[in-house]
């Protein structure tokens, strides 16, 4: 049930000093109409990922779904998305939707979005607060688990034989959900197995421009012609970098060569994967909006949401892929 006027008002003066009304103060809303109104705070558009995450947002709330949606794009800096959740708080909003950058740094931006009412939905990572109701939902992916499919694959393809398998990491933007969960999966199993030797960790920032600066130049500092088993890349854009720099290096990427690993497996990545340039392809499902919708319906029908929602997923590889199939897919 949407807010009533009244209560929204109440907090907002309590809060803020402030005795605007609610959502219905925003222009241009149709006269008589009651839209659920959504303040949304999106990292960026750093990857072909993101896009997607923020299309499939976009055509969930819709003025025809009966929402109206105040889009924010951080452009990949925390303290942007802090500010948009403080205009969020003053526009009165019914719900804050909130794709965190990082994991820290939320407890006092969150009390104020509590102490006005507004119930926060998070989406995609997630936020590490001392009280962990200061958010009601969280729908996103395991990254974790992602990670540990990727590291049984390095398992699989290199039976421990004594030969070194050698690694090369390139991170995503560190200290967010999705980087520290797939490192932690390649720290703790290149622990595990004796033969594994982490070459490097570069900071690709979940970019192709940053993977492929830092990769060029990591490539440079190695002797010529040194043997990479495997680069790991923590996102699609990260790996077409990788894998530019290292066919300018003059390594061959794919099966007998350097197998590059991503994680995301968007439409761009499934192609390289069936051309066999990417080993192995670990799907993150951005397709978020309709699980953050009914997630929203069950809290404006009075019912508790459940707490965490992880989206279905799956691997690929060169052989599982045909055009017909990647064609098929929205994103
Ligand atoms: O893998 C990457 C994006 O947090 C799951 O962020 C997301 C990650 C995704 O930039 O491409």
């Amino acid at each position: 049930m949407k807010k009533t006027l009244l209560a929204v008002t109440a907090l907002a003066v309590m809060a803020f000093g402030s005795a605007c009304g609610a959502g219905q103060d925003l222009p241009g809303d149709p006269a008589g109409e009651e839209l659920v109104v959504v303040g949304m705070s999106q990292v960026g558009a750093e990857s072909d990922w993101r896009v997607a995450n923020s299309e499939s947002m976009k055509a969930v709330f819709t003025e025809e779904n009966g929402y109206r949606l105040l889009f924010e794009d951080a452009r990949q800096k925390q303290e942007n998305q802090i500010t948009a959740i403080r205009r969020f708080i003053q526009q009165q909003v019914d719900y804050i939707v909130l794709m965190p950058i990082s994991e820290t740094g939320w407890d006092s931006v969150l009390q104020e979005a509590r102490e006005a009412g507004i119930p926060v939905i998070l989406v995609d990572r997630m936020v590490d607060v001392e009280d962990e109701s200061l958010y009601v939902a969280h729908i996103g992916s395991d990254f974790w688990r992602e990670g540990e499919a990727a590291v049984d694959w390095i398992a699989g393809t290199y039976p421990d034989r004594g030969t070194p398998v050698r690694i090369v990491h390139i991170q995503g933007t560190l200290g967010s959900t999705a980087q520290l969960g797939r490192t932690a999966a390649l720290v703790e199993a290149a622990e595990a197995h004796e033969s594994w030797e982490l070459l490097a960790q570069l900071d690709g920032d979940f970019t192709q421009a940053k993977a492929y600066e830092v990769m060029t130049e990591y490539l440079e500092r190695l002797p010529a012609g040194y043997e990479i088993d495997v680069v790991y890349c923590e996102n699609d854009n990260e790996a077409f970098g990788a894998i530019q720099a290292l066919e300018e290096g003059g390594y061959i990427c794919g099966s007998g060569g350097v197998d590059v690993i991503t994680f995301d497996a968007t439409r761009n990545a499934l192609t390289e994967c069936m051309k066999g340039r990417i080993s192995l392809a670990v799907e993150c499902n951005p397709l978020l909006g309709p699980l953050v919708e009914e997630t929203i319906q069950a809290l404006e029908a009075g019912q508790t949401p459940e707490r965490h929602r992880y989206a279905e997923e799956r691997t690929f590889t060169p052989d599982q892929l045909t055009e017909a199939f990647i064609a098929g897919r929205t994103y």
